[in-house]
């Protein structure tokens, strides 16, 4: 098949699984094009079957728009790449503004090309962004009209439901997935280069946004650092950054707290951490506790959206409320306290990713888009 993928390709984890699957794809022997305005940030170097076009987010010097309108030059490139390369299918990731640019290039081909549009929803733009009064009708417009739609977690499916009614789509949960040739448990005997023997490693990936809580991050750090020696890995960047600096001088623990910034591939922090810590507001899913996961690190996360989909609690990983960084830290120091309870719950984290391997996901995606032509 030939398929156009747009997504962000910004450090995220719709820009992430997007890019995956197109990799993915592109293995399977599908044709893939990535539609965006920059090489999504997982795209590394030359695959076979894997096209870049770039989509123009500024042009010369014009007085009458303040703001360029990247919305009509994504829908015109997306018109253009699908009547040019002869694309059957237009899958995008994020609502917003992608399954509305989508639903646009669908609509200028109409009676020369037969296109097909499949919008996956990942988190905000169903629990947030597409909530603002400004974005409402139009996601929900979009939405209803795209061929199919999918949410990355029967959460997000249920919360789609319930925030935009979407009576005429039938929302398929297809989960997000690892890749487990890249994200696997270490190589026995590996050298940790992270910290010196008997020191925790404890690791954080994220964009930084207020949604994932990068103080409680911290704090629960802190908690776990006054009982054992521990160091926190802080990988990506964004708008709570400064603040999360700020917390770890006030605990008293900065000197132990690495903030790497924006990294990629994470694989190899991940099979070095001995725990990752995700205690968001809310997850739609969690792919990154999945790759930690997959990497052989329990999570200790926060037992909100569909994460209760990804970690089991007591078993791969630790779910608390919202907040609740003394729950969270004392668990988390009881775990790492009992060598073998934390090397059980290691082989489960790793059993609970395998459920999500590529080989089990990506088989739906291309179910689906043989469905979607019939
Ligand atoms: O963080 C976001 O809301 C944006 C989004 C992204 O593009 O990075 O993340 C969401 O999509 C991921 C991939 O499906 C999910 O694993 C994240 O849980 C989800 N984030 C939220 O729901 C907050």
């Amino acid at each position: 098949m030939k398929i156009g993928i747009t997504c962000y390709p910004t450090y995220g984890g719709s820009g992430a699984v997007a890019t995956e699957l197109g990799l993915e794809l592109a293995r399977r022997g599908h044709e893939v094009h990535f539609i965006t305005y920059d090489s999504p940030f997982r795209l590394h170097g030359y695959a076979e079957r894997i096209y870049f076009h770039q989509v123009e987010t500024r042009m010369g010097r014009y007085p009458l728009f303040d703001h360029f309108p990247y919305t009509l030059a994504l829908a015109s490139k997306q018109h253009e790449v699908v009547l040019r390369e002869g694309l059957e299918i237009l899958h995008v990731h994020y609502a917003i503004p992608h399954a509305t640019t989508a639903y646009l290039a669908r609509q200028m081909l109409a009676g020369e090309r037969r296109l097909r549009v499949i919008t996956t929803l990942h988190g905000t733009d169903i629990t947030l962004v597409g909530q603002e009064s400004s974005f409402y009708a139009i996601t929900k417009f979009s939405i209803e009209q795209s061929d199919e739609v999918t949410a990355v977690s029967a959460y997000l499916r249920d919360e789609t439901y319930r925030a935009f009614g979407c009576v005429s789509c039938d929302v398929k949960v297809i989960p997000n997935f690892v890749n487990l040739a890249e994200y696997h448990p270490a190589e026995p005997g590996a050298r940790n280069t992270l910290a010196p023997e008997g020191t925790r490693v404890i690791t954080h990936v994220s964009n930084f946004r207020e949604v994932k809580r990068v103080k409680d991050v911290v704090r629960v750090f802190a908690r776990i650092q006054r009982a054992l020696p521990a160091v926190l890995v802080m990988v990506g960047d964004g708008p709570e950054r400064v603040d999360a600096e700020h917390e770890a001088r006030e605990l008293g623990v900065a000197q132990d707290v690495r903030f790497l910034g924006r990294l990629d591939p994470v694989a190899s922090l991940l099979q070095a951490s001995d725990l990752f810590l995700l205690p968001s507001q809310t997850e739609s899913f969690g792919l990154a506790a999945l790759e930690a996961m997959a990497c052989g690190a329990p999570v200790v996360a926060t037992r909100a959206g569909g994460l209760p989909e990804v970690v089991d609690d007591g078993v791969s990983g630790i779910l608390e409320p919202v907040g609740s960084v003394e729950a969270m830290g004392r668990r988390a120091i009881e775990l790492l306290r009992d060598p073998a309870r934390h090397a059980a719950m290691r082989a489960a984290a790793v059993a609970k990713a395998r459920e999500f391997s590529a080989d089990r996901v990506v088989p739906m995606y291309e179910a689906l888009y043989h469905e979607v032509l019939r």
